[in-house]
């Protein structure tokens, strides 16, 4: 029996020089396991409670002591000499001593640093890739073709991760017609960097968001796209890479109604006003179109476009089962966005992404704006052949560091490897 025999967490900081929780695991076989938890900025209100020590002295409130002590207390003192072999089994250990329904008792981000040390420390000791670990401890069985995901690449930032005035929180290229994830990252850099060029020699500033994308001041969302397509071609790219938006609506969501590009409009005009931005250019993927208990609004998305194009709920499902039950029993979207931090464990984050899989949906791995140099979710869409990962721009190494470990994971596939597009529309 493979058991726990240390958990030790600590405070580091996030890519926006936040306090957040590491944790490291030891097994009985001496293997060794550490995680890194990610957090949010437009955080959706339905979410596991992210815990946070609120003394303004230190660090402005938002230092995480009480989920550091939280791990090296209770939950060290609850698994240590468990058994691993089962990582449902250690994450309701957690859930049950913990035994409130947003995990508000020890933090989401003490429970979910362990869940994910526990899943690298075992990854560890079967001498196995973390994706393969994940993989078989989910039973999921890829077959002789292993899919490595389409990226959502985020190059242009607004909304609450820029000062930029965009409405739109993330303007992004999705590289889907290239047959590895080698050549679609270098598609994408290469986009990126004539981007640069392009806003340089037009005057407007290139300085980067929180995502490692762009952040320049753009008079509306036509512009933003308009610039993103033209990128796209000046790389000599044309046809070969989509458009995709997190609109991440709750934002712009004022007394009621919703504000995008100066207009004021409510739940249906803004249907339309996603309408017109369809027809006009090759967007493959649309992301939170509507403030986040709008569930009419997702709902007239999906009857009007939902054919043609992906609709994404993120801060509409928060990774948690009971909201995607909702949203595939009301025909609301079409693809769940899967945050390991929104739920706050491995093994209920995987819950998310099978019930999303047998309801025919796509499941999207993503990152946060707050990252690390964790690279789990690269190896979590792998493991769970999602097909698709959002993990921002190509640039900052809280970014790039996710796109290094999926080229690693190509490699050591070799020509076990698939990349295809998971879009009807090209
Ligand atoms: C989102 C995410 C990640 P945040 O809305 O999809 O891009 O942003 O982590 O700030 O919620
Ligand atoms: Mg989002």
């Amino acid at each position: 029996m493979l058991t726990i025999t240390s958990l030790h967490a600590r405070q580091i900081l996030d890519s926006r020089g936040t306090p957040t929780v590491e944790v490291d695991c030891t097994l009985s076989d001496g293997s060794f396991g550490r995680a890194a938890v990610p957090s949010g900025a437009s955080t959706g209100s339905h979410e596991a409670l992210e815990l946070r020590d609120g003394d303004k002295k230190v660090y402005l409130g938002k230092s995480v002591l009480t989920a550091v002590s939280n791990v090296n207390g209770s939950i060290a003192k609850a698994l240590k000499g468990a058994d691993i072999a089962d990582q449902r089994a250690m994450d309701k250990t957690m859930l049950d001593l913990d035994g409130t329904p947003n995990k508000s008792k020890l933090g989401a981000n003490a429970i979910l640093g362990v869940s994910m040390a526990v899943c690298r420390a075992r990854a560890a000791s079967e001498k196995v890739s973390l994706w393969q670990s994940l993989a078989s401890q989910f039973r999921i069985k890829p077959g002789s073709k292993i899919k490595l995901p389409v990226p959502m690449m985020n190059v242009i930032n607004g909304g609450a991760h820029a000062d930029s005035g965009l409405s739109f929180q993330e303007c992004m290229i999705v590289p889907t017609g290239f047959a590895s994830f080698t050549e679609a990252l270098r598609a994408g850099s290469e986009i990126f960097h004539t981007l640069k060029k392009i806003l340089k020699e037009a005057g407007h500033v290139t300085a980067v968001g929180d995502e490692g994308g762009f952040a320049p001041h753009f008079k509306n969302s036509d512009e933003a796209l308009s610039v993103l397509i033209q990128a796209i071609d000046a790389a000599g790219y044309k046809g070969k890479v989509q458009l995709a938006l997190d609109c991440a609506a709750s934002e712009y969501f004022k007394n009621g109604k919703y504000i995008v590009d100066g207009q004021t409009m409510d739940s249906k005009a803004l249907v339309d006003f996603y309408g017109k931005l369809i027809a006009k250019f090759p967007i493959v993927s649309i992301e939170d179109s509507h403030q986040e208990d709008d569930w009419n609004g997702f709902a007239l998305m999906q009857e009007r476009y939902g054919k043609k194009i992906q609709l994404v709920g993120d801060d509409l499902f928060v990774t948690n089962t009971q909201r995607v039950k909702q949203g595939i029993d009301q025909k609301v979207a079409n693809a769940v966005l899967i945050k390991l931090n929104q739920i706050g464990s491995v093994s209920e984050t995987v819950d998310a992404i099978l019930m999303t899989q047998e309801a025919g949906w796509n499941a999207v791995v993503s990152h946060r704006s707050g990252e690390t140099e964790d690279s789990f979710i690269a190896d979590l869409a792998v493991g769970l052949q999602t097909g698709q990962i959002k993990t921002g721009s190509l640039s900052r190494t809280d970014r790039v560091c996710k796109y290094n470990q999926l080229l690693r994971i190509e490699e050591e596939l070799g020509a076990k490897a698939v990349y295809e597009s998971p879009f009807g529309r090209e």
